[in-house]
């Protein structure tokens, strides 16, 4: 009997031209890309060859008469469209928003408010600074763009997994960009921060602060997208049935809960794997893992001066903890579909914070203002003319009935004489509605004032809540904060930036400042930090319980010898809990003893202790030695996961040099129902960070 097939390894299903039209996404006919046995021209017409050009001769010249070479290479050549100038590298998957009927009381959007309203969605997640081609394990800010197609128009709720941003105001977004990206003489260094002209400018600039705090953390390097945070960030204005507002934070809370790489793991796997958290979200979801996440609604009334509990909402440095307005979860997004076609979904989706639904309004929030401007103007260049809404993946499921013609790229057959208003020509139509009938009415809204360059008041106070941010962390946490700004600032070779940044963390926090200067050999500025705030317990991310294991990966390292009736249960029960059980071995292959084989997934030579969440030792290994093995387990003891081993498998530890008395070390004599539930419900921890500090000080 042949071997089964591992889930992960599932091979993707054919996209190619096989005899079978495939649709693109949920699009109808009219998006067909291919069709047909035979290979064409791009005008239908049958070819008899694609690898050879047409010649004078065998060892002639090319002539320019063939038109299947010219047209192939004409296409190609013009097959790269422009990366996107932040945000470029991504990926994205298709999905399903289901409303829980919660936020009835706040909103008239019904995908948001009507309870079981399902609503297709399409969710990009990127990271910002690098470029296409760059690695997706690297420190930076998180994207999570979420396209709605609701039944009354698309919907974008354009977001990143770090609440608050650098700037206040969006005409500063080109300088924070232009500063994070490498620098424009020798284009380095590619997708990360750790370089001067970033923490020249946050240094000067500090309304950047928070942002900064939360950057140096832990969610800078998020595990995977599936245990990820989202926010709006902005404050949003809703209005419901009656016509009353509230003015809204959106959150995503990520199911399998909210954890992280450390960082030592997330620089090997942007060498080893750099398409770690793409790979990571397509086999989850090709392994029947779906990604979750409950959107939720921070609630605090309309005021006239739009605070609450004195924190500025028009203020997108500023969170509200959720300790004084609770996250109300009002729906839950599900991903479960990969794209059929990289280019035509996921580089040709096209977010726009101004795509918005009666029920859902925007703030003074001069960050948000910049960007209802942005977006739009950005995919002119990018998609190359204004119909990129009529791209399969930007297509609103909404009925269409607008009076936009022609341009670059149309791809509509319009019908009607009359694309104005008013006509009698077209019989007046298509005609306005009214709010009854479904017409986004904006709000009036009284406005008056000088035109002035200036921020409110409030907005000053740039540190108050990087010191909630950082107070509010565990100790490890705050660790491994201290770590990453002596890390980033140890880059920078000005000495200025360096002494510019040591005096911005004295205004944040003295232990923290003092242990950075350490760390760069410094002194440490005296500053005027806030002296008492109240902890946010919602800030810091480690779990006070197991939590599901959804989509994790546990490496099993078996080989000839192995305990594969062993395996086998374990992988089994692996499986059971949602999570991915890979079997490593010395070599590839399959594995046999007696009836039992199992496919060999990694080899000691293909894979690296990063891509597992916990590594299994089988018995039957005792006496197995091997650097590259030693190498994993030591990563994976450093990197606190959980180890474990039956039978004589840890004899492969104690010869690593792994102390099997530490905690997060799971042994037994066979991987029975016990050991099972400990490796996994260690698993469900995330890390063993009761083993930190050892690590830490080894
Ligand atoms: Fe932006 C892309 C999120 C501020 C201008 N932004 C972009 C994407 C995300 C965000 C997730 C990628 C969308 C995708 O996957 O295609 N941006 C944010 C958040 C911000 C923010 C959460 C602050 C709260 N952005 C911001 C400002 C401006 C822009 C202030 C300009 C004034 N953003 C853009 C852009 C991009 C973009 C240039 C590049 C590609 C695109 O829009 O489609 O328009």
């Amino acid at each position: 009997m042949p071997p089964k097939r591992q889930r992960d390894q599932a091979a993707p299903k054919p996209t190619s031209p096989t005899g079978k039209t495939e649709l693109l996404g949920t699009i109808g006919e009219d998006s067909r890309a291919q069709a047909g046995e035979f290979l064409t021209t791009a005008q239908g017409v049958r070819l008899p060859d694609t690898d050879h050009s047409l010649k004078a001769g065998r060892r002639g010249p090319t002539l320019l008469e063939d038109f299947h070479l010219r047209e192939k290479i004409t296409h190609f050549d013009h097959e790269r469209i422009p990366e996107r100038v932040v945000h470029a590298r991504g990926a994205a998957a298709h999905g399903t928003f289901v409303a829980n009927g919660r936020a009835a009381s706040v909103t008239k959007a019904p995908f948001l408010a009507e309870k079981g309203r399902e609503t297709p969605v399409f969710t990009r997640f990127s990271t910002v600074l690098g470029s296409r081609g760059s690695a997706d394990t690297v420190r930076d800010t998180r994207g999570f763009a979420v396209k709605f197609y609701t039944a009354e128009g698309n919907v974008d709720l354009v977001g990143n997994n770090i609440p608050v941003f650098f700037i206040q105001d969006g005409i500063k977004f080109p300088d924070i960009i232009h500063a994070g990206k490498p620098h424009p003489d020798r284009e380095i260094p590619q997708a990360q921060t750790a370089h001067d002209t970033f923490w020249d400018f946050v240094t000067l600039h500090t309304e950047a602060t928070h942002h900064v705090l939360w950057a140096m953390s832990d969610r800078a390097i998020p595990r995977s997208y599936r245990t990820m945070e989202g926010f709006g960030v902005h404050t949003f204005r809703l209005v419901n049935a009656d016509g009353e507002t509230a003015l809204v934070k959106f959150h995503w809370k990520p199911v399998a809960g909210v954890h992280s790489l450390v960082w030592e793991e997330a620089q090997i796997t942007a060498g080893a794997d750099p398409d770690f958290h793409r790979r990571d979200m397509a086999d989850g979801i090709e392994a029947g893992a779906p990604l979750e996440y409950d959107l939720g609604i921070q609630v605090m009334p309309d005021t006239e001066d739009e605070t609450f509990e004195g924190i500025d909402l028009l203020d997108p440095t500023k969170i509200v903890p959720e300790e004084l307005a609770p996250v109300q979860i009002i729906g839950r997004l599900t991903l479960d579909r990969n794209p059929t076609n990289y280019f035509a979904e996921t580089e040709q989706v096209a977010f726009h914070t101004g795509n918005l639904v009666p029920g859902i309004d925007v703030t003074n929030d001069p960050l948000m203002q910049a960007r209802l401007f942005s977006y739009l103007d950005t995919q002119l260049t990018r998609l190359g003319g204004p119909n990129f809404t009529q791209l399969p993946v930007n297509r609103p499921h909404a009925p269409v009935n607008d009076m936009l013609r022609d341009g670059m790229h149309q791809t509509a057959i319009h019908q009607g004489q009359a694309p104005y208003l008013p006509n009698s020509v077209d019989q007046g139509l298509p005609r306005v509605a009214t709010e009854e009938e479904g017409a986004y009415v904006h709000r009036p809204r009284h406005i008056e004032g000088e035109a002035v360059r200036a921020n409110p008041v409030s907005f000053d106070d740039h540190f108050s809540q990087a010191t909630l941010f950082y107070r509010s962390l565990s100790k490890v946490e705050q660790v491994h904060v201290v770590e990453a700004f002596t890390f980033e600032l140890g880059k920078c070779y000005e000495q200025a930036i360096k002494e510019r940044a040591l005096s911005v963390l004295a205004n944040v926090d003295e232990d923290l400042c003092v242990a950075v200067a350490a760390g760069l050999g410094l002194p440490a500025p005296k500053g005027k930090p806030a002296a008492e705030v109240v902890p946010s317990p919602a800030l810091s991310q480690i779990p006070p319980g197991p939590g599901p294991i959804t989509g994790r990966v546990i490496g099993i390292f078996a080989g000839p010898g192995a305990d594969l009736g062993g395996v086998e249960k374990l992988a089994g029960a692996i499986e059971a809990a949602g999570a991915i059980a890979r079997v490593i071995a010395p070599t590839g292959g399959v594995i046999a003893k007696g009836k039992t084989t199992r496919i060999v997934e990694r080899t000691l030579l293909t894979t690296r202790s990063v891509e597992f969440d916990a590594v299994v030792v089988a018995a039957g290994l005792g006496a197995f030695r091997d650097i590259k093995l030693t190498i994993l387990l030591q990563e994976a003891f450093r990197h606190c996961k959980t180890i474990a081993a039956w039978g004589d498998g840890d004899q492969v530890l104690t010869a690593a040099g792994i102390d099997t008395t530490a905690p997060g070390i799971v042994l037994g004599d066979k991987p029975v129902k016990t050991f099972t539930a400990d490796l996994i419900k260690s698993v469900g921890l995330h890390r063993v960070w009761e083993r930190a500090e050892l690590v830490m000080s080894s």
